[in-house]
């Protein structure tokens, strides 16, 4: 059976945030096939896109699965699904989002899939995370590591913070 090593996206800003997104993180280790290998800390983070709404809590997972990246996407939508997120406004206010992010050095350009996230190179509330835990992770378009991409962004502080509770 193959085995693909995954990143994952993970953000909401609906509710108990951080129960919201610790129990996404549990519904996903419950699947068949997947395993939660690694988990970043978790970042509040200023909105991006449409932002008339409350602060993200964000963070990363790095994951070890037997699906396919297709197939994983379903799942990931059921996890979504099953704590309530609906899709009102585009960027808007969610329980939950889980975006795949690379699948091993894939490149898929697929209507419902792109690989790696075509945004995530410039969202500094990907790539702080993303770098606690895959810094040297080399994006397979740009040839970039996660950190040299991190970089790139200049500072990020004013948009990335770390937790503090809710
Ligand atoms: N997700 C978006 C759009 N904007 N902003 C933050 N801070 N965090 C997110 O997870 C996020 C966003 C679309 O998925
Ligand atoms: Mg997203
Ligand atoms: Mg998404």
């Amino acid at each position: 059976m193959p085995e693909y090593q995954t990143a994952i996206g993970i953000g909401g800003n609906i509710g108990h945030r951080k129960r919201n997104l610790d129990r996404a993180v549990v519904e996903l280790n419950q699947l068949p096939g997947i395993l939660v290998v690694d988990h970043s800390p978790w970042f509040e983070t200023v909105p991006v896109g449409y932002l008339n709404q409350t602060p993200f809590l964000n963070g990363a997972l790095t994951v070890s699965s037997t699906l396919p990246p297709h197939e994983f996407l379903r799942f990931l939508n059921k996890i979504e699904n099953n704590l309530g997120r609906t899709r009102l406004k585009k960027d808007g206010p969610r329980t939950v989002d889980l975006d795949l992010l690379l699948v091993d050095d894939l490149i898929i350009n697929s209507p419902h899939l792109s690989l790696p996230h075509p945004r995530m190179s410039e969202r500094a509330f990907v790539l702080v995370p993303l770098a606690e835990i895959l810094p040297d992770w080399v994006h397979p378009v740009s040839g970039r590591t996660v950190r040299e991409l991190l970089c790139d962004l200049g500072p990020t502080d004013q948009l990335v913070t770390p937790y503090q509770g809710e």
